[in-house]
């Protein structure tokens, strides 16, 4: 389904479609509200010699109105289960990951790869520069997202991530970028009055990009 924003990790798909279902029914529900409200605005204007009605309600609309969003939503939920499972709950294993460390503060975005050993919090790890971020296309990556002063929000529309930055309470989100080129990260998160710089320049790239890039920050220490 195509949109304004190219759709680049493996998850884009299914998070477009259920952005267009519940637009399609918002969509249908604002119009119908908002053109009955319209046509009793204008059924019941104000007009000479006509007496209000004292209505006190009536059960039998208030049931259908609340029940029908109801199940509606409840529809929703159900629809969406599986992509949420998919997106949110059900990581990749570590052993076939790329996982990388992001940390945020007013107003950056810090990102540490493992060095040689292939582990994060050893000696060895690699600190990019500020606002930088590379990823490995094909293979799952899995950012441990953590903040150190105050709420941001890890947020890369070409690959429909978006995962909050808590202070105090590290997140994880993971992804599957489908091909290589260099976007956005911006934070989505209102996190205080520079919050409009704190931008990151994302690259998706080759695996041997992707390592060749490494070698040269580490190599820059
Ligand atoms: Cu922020």
């Amino acid at each position: 389904m195509g949109g304004l924003v190219p759709g680049l990790s493996t998850i884009a798909g299914p998070i477009d479609q259920l952005f267009m279902v519940v637009l399609i029914l918002t969509g249908i529900a604002f119009f119908l509200v908002e053109g009955i409200l319209i046509y009793f605005l204008v059924r019941y204007r104000y007009r000479e010699g006509r007496k209000a009605k004292f209505v006190h309600g009536n059960r039998r609309v208030e049931i259908l109105w609340t029940v029908i969003p109801g199940l509606m939503l409840f529809g929703l939920a159900v629809f969406q289960y599986d992509t949420w499972t998919k997106a949110k709950i059900d990581f990749p294993s570590e052993a076939v990951s790329e996982v990388i460390a992001v940390s945020a503060n007013q107003f950056e975005w810090k990102a540490t790869y493992a060095g040689e050993d292939g582990k994060l919090g050893t000696e060895d790890d690699i600190q990019a520069p500020i606002n930088v971020l590379h990823f490995p296309v094909g293979r799952p990556i899995i950012v441990e997202l953590q903040s150190t002063d105050v709420l941001h929000s890890f947020f890369i529309p070409v690959l429909r991530v978006k995962q909050d930055a808590v202070p105090g309470r590290p997140s994880r989100v993971w992804f599957q970028a489908i091909a290589e080129g260099e976007y956005e990260l911006a934070c989505a998160e209102l996190c205080g009055l520079g919050h409009y710089r704190m931008r990151g320049f994302v690259t998706l790239e080759s695996q041997e990009k992707f390592e060749a890039w490494l070698e040269e920050v580490a190599a820059r220490r």
